[in-house]
């Protein structure tokens, strides 16, 4: 099977160079990027130009390096300004990553907010990132979590929503994308009816952000989190993106250095946003290194690359309808990202194994995603994930490595 979109793909896979490796004696085959993408030289080269010519703390203006170091930072911060298409740089935070910024909205935001009575809407198919911060929030506050409804194709059950909305909800965090299912969420609907309850909302967009740019400003969201592995990024970096007048009344997240204006133990007083955030030494070298990636990937031809995803989901899906004793987990219209399985009769880990020994790298198990596997009843899935740099022969690999391992599972 060829490639039949006008994309010169192997001029991209060019500039990743990790995929032109052999993993146990085979071309590796990467399946994986839900977990993390791989990186394209622009990224490694930022990181280590970084580290190689300006490294320096930031913000303490005593010296050249130190002001570059600054320069390219706060650079970084507009560039991610630009993918979400933020309002101002100041509403980008820096975090480690998703779970850090969703942390940071339930510390700062719902613990602060929130009190017994109210409540807050979580989705059944969400990562535990986007559930347990909102459990301790409740344990804390005596606020009540609901839980919107999965159907079993994988897609929210949007009248359930519609009834779970009420004066109580005060905050509603969803993802925008599976990474169980891949399902793409209706998330503008979810945040226009939220608004109509007076909550506010949050977006869990680690799956989203790898796939096509965000534009927070028309979906109206008030908190939108990502990471920055995910996005052909390094590891240790990602943004919680807010609306200007909820972070101004947040309380800080974590204390320490840059986050101040002023100490004294008479009272000290908060710096402005984003810095009231983001105590301690940052991740300069992965900000840039992530500011790298979304220049990377704003000059791809991304509607080209958005098209050549989903042919690669609709393939997978022709070659699943052909392929006997496989069933799909998460079959939803609208899907990107993550194609789950199971192979009947065969553990998913098994099957993991014997993908990686012919060198194709997919991940096994629940994802961090358990209550959609329970209400399953399944341990975990295989899950194979798409980006952009994958081809429709890695899938026909996919495949024919299936077979293998149920000739031999079997
Ligand atoms: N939310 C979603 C939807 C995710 O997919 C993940 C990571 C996170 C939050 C947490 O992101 P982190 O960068 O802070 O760890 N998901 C996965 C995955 O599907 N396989 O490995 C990590």
């Amino acid at each position: 099977m060829t490639n039949n979109t006008e994309l010169d793909l192997n001029q991209i896979r060019n500039d990743f160079p990790i995929l032109h490796q052999e993993v146990k004696g085979k071309p590796l085959v990467y399946l994986d990027n839900a977990a993390t993408t791989q990186k394209p030289k622009a990224v490694i080269n930022a990181v280590s130009s970084y580290y190689e010519t300006i490294n320096s703390n930031v913000h303490r203006g005593a010296h050249t390096l130190s002001d570059l170091a600054t320069r390219d930072f706060e650079n970084a911060r507009v560039s991610v300004q630009g993918y979400l298409n933020a309002e101002t740089p100041e509403q980008i935070i820096w975090t480690r990553g998703t779970t850090e910024a969703l942390n940071l909205v339930a510390h700062s935001y719902a613990r602060a907010f929130l009190k017994a009575g109210d409540e807050i809407i979580v989705s059944g198919l969400e990562h535990h990132s986007n559930i347990v911060p909102w459990q301790i929030t409740c344990e804390v506050t005596g606020a009540q979590l609901k839980v919107i409804p999965v159907l079993d194709n994988g897609e929210l059950d949007m009248d359930a929503y519609g009834n779970l909305l009420s004066d109580k909800t005060k905050l509603v965090s969803v993802a925008h994308v599976s990474n169980a299912l891949g399902t793409i969420n209706p998330v503008k609907a979810i945040i226009d009816q939220a608004h109509d309850a007076g909550a506010v909302v949050c977006i869990d967009g680690a799956q989203a952000v790898p796939h096509w740019a965000i534009d927070v400003q028309s979906l109206d969201c008030d908190f939108y989190a990502f990471s920055g592995h995910k996005l052909f990024g390094p590891t240790g970096i990602g943004a919680l993106y807010g609306k200007q007048e909820l972070l101004d009344k947040m309380i800080p997240y974590q204390a320490g250095g840059e986050m101040i204006e002023k100490v004294s133990f008479s009272g000290t007083t908060y710096n402005q946003i984003p810095y009231k955030f983001e105590a301690g030494t940052p991740n300069i070298g992965g900000a840039i290194g992530l500011a790298a990636a979304v220049d990377y990937l704003m000059q791809l031809p991304r509607e080209a690359l958005e098209l050549h995803e989903q042919a690669l989901m609709t393939y997978a899906n022709q070659k699943a309808a052909d392929f006997e004793g496989i069933r799909l987990v998460g079959t939803a219209k609208e899907k990107t990202g993550a194609f789950s399985f199971l192979i009947d009769g065969a553990h998913p880990h098994d099957v993991g194994t014997l993908l990686d020994q012919q060198g194709i790298a997919v991940r096994t198990g629940h994802h961090c995603a358990m209550p959609i596997m329970d209400q399953f009843c399944i341990p975990g899935t295989v899950r194979a994930s798409f980006a952009f740099y994958n081809t429709l022969e890695e899938i026909d690999q996919l495949f024919a490595g299936l077979e293998k391992a149920k000739m031999l599972l079997l």
